[in-house]
């Protein structure tokens, strides 16, 4: 449905990285997407490569620099590691969602400009986000040809044995800031893109001994744009945020949130193609799901057996579980999130169990101590 900011939804994202022929693999590998475009030298692209993967209404970009020369993406990697450059929301009109966002404050880094080729054409603009990061305008309603001029099909021959994941579309990107931030960037989001404040997550609302963060979740008015934005809190210990922002040497994005209409299977599959899950909950935590009663369709057995968290509070439930960091870092991660019967939220009832299990992964790291 059209918005007045004409914004109609997440197009892609981007992330630069070491070696994107790696990702690319990965991303084909353990998440089951198809690795459908190439960029690159062949292709005329002379200092970088990035492929395209796909899946349902899901796009992917990895990207990497192969000559120093390409100083953007050797320097975002060389300082944050792998992450995630950019994320572009598809639009009707580049030119005026631009233009307003800038009215309203929003600090302009791509004016807007047309990529032709044979195909015809993509139009794109982006603005700044957090540190490093970017929104991106785009319209590719106008190219017949794969995704954007200088993009082809991929040459390498890949052969990928893996079992089909069933993910769907990228149902949030969240972004961590340092401490005092957080307001910014939700003001700054709200007033260039016209999105609202939907939820925010006090200091109360966060349970673990040491686990401090604030939370605000600004989307679209069509709610179909939804970015969590996460500060760190004062706690006991070091916070996963302050983790990210220490290892990520700044603000940026934490993770990307995909649906799937069957989280069973879509963890099976995934699980079976190598992806690492943070550790499952205690059996607590499925005996007290088990005697709230709530009607939830699948087995409870069976959510046990994949460590799937299901959260219950506010309208229908909410099923979801998180990767570990997917990288060398430990900063960027997915989420699968199966929303049933309308749900909304983003698991607040989960955040006990889920930030218990972060605290885990980060004790191994040793890094719940702060440095002095
Ligand atoms: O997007 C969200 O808000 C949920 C919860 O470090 C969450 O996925 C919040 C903070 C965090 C991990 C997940
Ligand atoms: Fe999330």
């Amino acid at each position: 449905m059209a918005e007045k900011a004409g914004i109609i939804g997440y197009d892609y994202v981007e992330f630069y990285v070491g070696s994107a022929k790696m990702w690319a693999y990965w991303h084909a590998k353990a998440m089951g997407l198809n690795i459908v475009g190439y960029s690159g030298p062949e292709t005329g692209v002379k200092d970088k490569v990035s492929y395209l993967l796909s899946l349902n209404n899901i796009n992917i970009v990895v990207s990497s620099a192969i000559k120093p020369t390409n100083y953007e993406i050797a320097s975002f990697v060389e300082r944050h590691g792998d992450g995630v450059k950019r994320w572009a929301l598809k639009v009707f009109d580049v030119k005026k969602t631009f233009e307003v966002a800038v009215k309203n404050g929003g600090i302009p880094i791509r004016l807007p400009k047309k990529f032709e080729d044979e195909n015809g054409y993509v139009e794109e603009a982006a603005i700044r986000l957090y540190d490093d990061c970017e929104i991106v305008f785009i319209n590719r309603d106008n190219y017949k040809g794969i995704f954007k001029p200088g993009f082809g099909k991929p040459i390498q021959n890949i052969t990928i044995h893996r079992e089909e994941t069933g993910l769907q579309t990228i149902d949030h990107i969240v972004g961590n800031v340092r401490t005092n931030e957080m307001n910014l960037w939700a003001n700054y989001i709200n007033t260039t893109l016209n999105f609202e404040t939907f939820i925010e997550f006090g200091p109360g609302d966060i349970s673990t001994q040491y686990s401090a963060l604030l939370s605000k979740v600004v989307r679209s008015k069509e709610a179909v744009v939804k970015n969590p934005i996460n500060e760190p809190y004062e706690g006991l210990k070091k916070s996963q945020i302050e983790e990210f922002i220490d290892e990520y040497l700044g603000s940026g994005i934490q993770h990307v949130a995909i649906t799937t209409n069957d989280i069973i299977s879509t963890i099976k599959a995934m699980r079976n193609n190598g992806v690492e899950f943070l550790s499952n909950p205690p059996d607590t935590y499925y005996e007290m799901l088990k005697e709230k009663g709530i009607k939830v369709k699948e087995d409870i057995n069976e959510l046990k057996k994949y460590g799937i968290l299901c959260d219950t509070e506010g309208k229908g439930y909410l099923l979801q579980l998180f990767t570990k960091p997917i990288s060398d870092r430990p900063t960027f991660f997915y989420e699968i999130i199966q929303r049933c019967e309308g749900a909304e939220g983003f698991g607040q009832g989960n955040f006990q169990a889920l930030f218990e299990s972060i605290e885990r992964d980060q004790m191994q790291r040793g890094s719940l101590d702060r440095e002095e």
